[in-house]
C-alpha cells in the first residue's frame, strides 16, 4: 500500500465548444493527469483542471507544486494515510485542484487495492444520479437549441444558466426563453460567477421572480460583504455559493454570516477527503448541496459521480456531470455514457476508470 511515486503529467484537449461565463472562458482542456503508484503496482489516477480565474492555479503551476512539493511529501505514506498526506500538502497554501488530485488518486488506489468502488468505500448511497447541464453564455436561440439537444440526445431536463452579464437584460432574455420553450419539463437554476454587483443581481432575481428557479449561484462577490447578505436575505430561493465557499471554514462564514443557505461541492477542488468534511458540515448545517462541475473532463466526472452517489444529501439533485459533452476527446479507455438523463457510478475498483495509453500519448504536452 506505499506510495512510491507521484507523477503530473500535463495534457490538453481541444472543446468543440469553448464554455464562457462571468469570470472567464475554458477552450482547451489543458489538465493535468495525476498518477499515484504504489509498492504493489496500483496505480491511482484523478485530474486536476487549473482555473486560473477562480483558484489562481495554471497548468504549470501544479505541475511544478505536485513535483517540487507535494509528491516528495506523499511518497512513502500508505494510500490509506489520507490524513497525514492532507495536513502535510495543507502546509503550503491555495493549489486545490493539485491537493484534491492527489487525494482523489490515493481513494482511487486504495479502492484498486483492496478490490472495492471508491463510491461505495465514502457511503455507497445509489448508483446513479440525475445529470445537470451548464449553459454557457450566447444569444437565446443558441443556448434554446443547446438546451433542445441535450434533452433530445441526452435526456438531461435541469440546467444551469450560465449569468452575470452587462446589461443584465442579456441573460433575463435567455431564462425567458429556456422556459417558454421548456415550459414545466425542465428545471432551470443561474449562476453569475461573480458578475454583478449585489444590487444588480436583485434586479435580476426579481425580473426572474415568475420562472420557478431552483437556485441562485454566486451571483456577485461574497467581499460584497452586506451587499450579498443583504441579497441572500431577500431571495425566495437557496443561494448557493460556489467559489466562494471552497474549505469548511468558508463554508461555515458563508452560511451562518447569512451569505449562503446552500453550497456546491466540487471533487475538483476538495477531493474525496475534503469533500467528505464539505458535506457533513452541511449536513449539519442544514444547507442543500449541488455536486458542482470544475469543468472536469472524463476522469473528474467519474470522481464526482463516485462521490455525489455517497451520499443522500448530495445524490438528491441532478449533479452538473456533463462538461466533458462539449470536448473532442478524452482519456478514458471505455467513455462515460449519460443516458436518460442519468450518469451511473462506474463499476469496478476505485473510480472505476482506465487511462488509454494512446490517448495519453496524443495529448500530453510533455
Ligand atoms: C461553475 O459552477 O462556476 C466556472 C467557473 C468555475 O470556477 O467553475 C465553473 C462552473
Ligand atoms: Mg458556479
Amino acid at each position: 500500500m506505499k506510495i512510491t511515486a507521484v507523477e503530473a503529467i500535463p495534457f490538453a484537449i481541444p472543446y468543440a465548444k469553448p464554455l464562457k461565463f462571468a469570470s472567464g472562458e475554458v477552450a482547451t482542456a489543458e489538465h493535468v493527469l495525476i498518477r499515484v503508484r504504489t509498492e504493489d503496482g496500483i496505480v491511482g489516477v484523478a485530474e486536476a483542471p487549473p482555473r486560473p480565474f477562480t483558484y489562481g492555479e495554471t497548468q504549470a503551476g501544479i505541475v511544478a507544486v505536485v513535483e517540487s512539493l507535494f509528491a516528495p511529501q506523499v511518497t512513502g505514506l500508505r494510500v490509506t494515510e489520507r490524513e497525514v498526506a492532507r495536513a502535510r500538502l495543507g502546509r503550503t497554501i491555495g493549489n486545490p485542484t493539485a491537493k484534491a488530485a492527489i487525494d482523489m488518486a490515493m481513494w482511487d488506489a486504495f479502492g484498486k487495492t483492496v478490490g472495492l468502488g471508491v463510491s461505495e468505500l465514502l457511503g455507497g448511497c445509489t448508483d446513479r444520479l440525475r445529470v445537470s447541464h451548464m449553459l454557457g453564455f450566447d444569444e437565446p436561440a443558441a443556448m434554446v437549441a443547446e438546451a433542445e439537444r441535450m434533452i433530445a440526445t441526452h435526456g438531461i431536463r435541469t440546467f444551469k444558466v450560465k449569468v452575470g452579464r452587462r446589461p443584465v437584460d442579456l441573460d433575463i432574455a435567455v431564462v425567458r426563453a429556456l422556459r417558454e420553450a421548456f415550459g414545466d419539463g425542465v428545471e432551470l437554476y443561474v449562476d453569475g460567477n461573480r458578475g454583478w454587483t449585489p444590487a444588480e443581481s436583485m434586479r435580476a432575481m426579481r425580473r426572474l421572480a415568475d420562472l420557478d428557479l431552483l437556485f441562485a449561484e454566486e451571483l456577485c462577490a461574497a467581499d460584497d460583504v452586506l451587499g450579498r447578505r443583504w441579497l441572500v436575505g431577500h431571495l425566495d430561493v437557496p443561494f448557493i455559493a460556489d467559489e466562494s465557499a471552497v474549505t469548511p471554514a468558508d463554508i461555515t462564514r458563508e452560511v451562518l454570516g447569512g451569505s449562503a443557505t446552500a453550497i456546491s461541492i466540487k471533487t475538483a477542488r476538495t477531493g474525496f477527503t475534503g469533500s467528505q468534511r464539505a458535506h457533513h458540515l452541511a449536513e449539519g448545517l442544514g444547507v442543500e448541496v449541488v455536486m458542482g462541475n470544475q469543468i472536469d473532463g472524463q476522469l473528474g466526472t467519474a470522481c464526482t459521480i463516485a462521490f455525489g452517489a455517497a451520499h443522500q444529501r448530495t445524490s438528491h439533485r441532478a449533479a452538473e456531470l456533463s462538461n466533458f459533452l462539449d470536448m473532442t476527446d478524452d482519456l478514458l479507455t471505455e467513455p462515460l455514457l449519460i443516458t436518460d438523463g442519468e450518469l451511473r457510478v462506474r463499476p469496478g475498483a476505485g473510480i472505476g476508470v482506465e487511462i488509454d495509453p494512446d490517448k495519453l500519448a496524443r495529448y500530453r504536452t510533455s
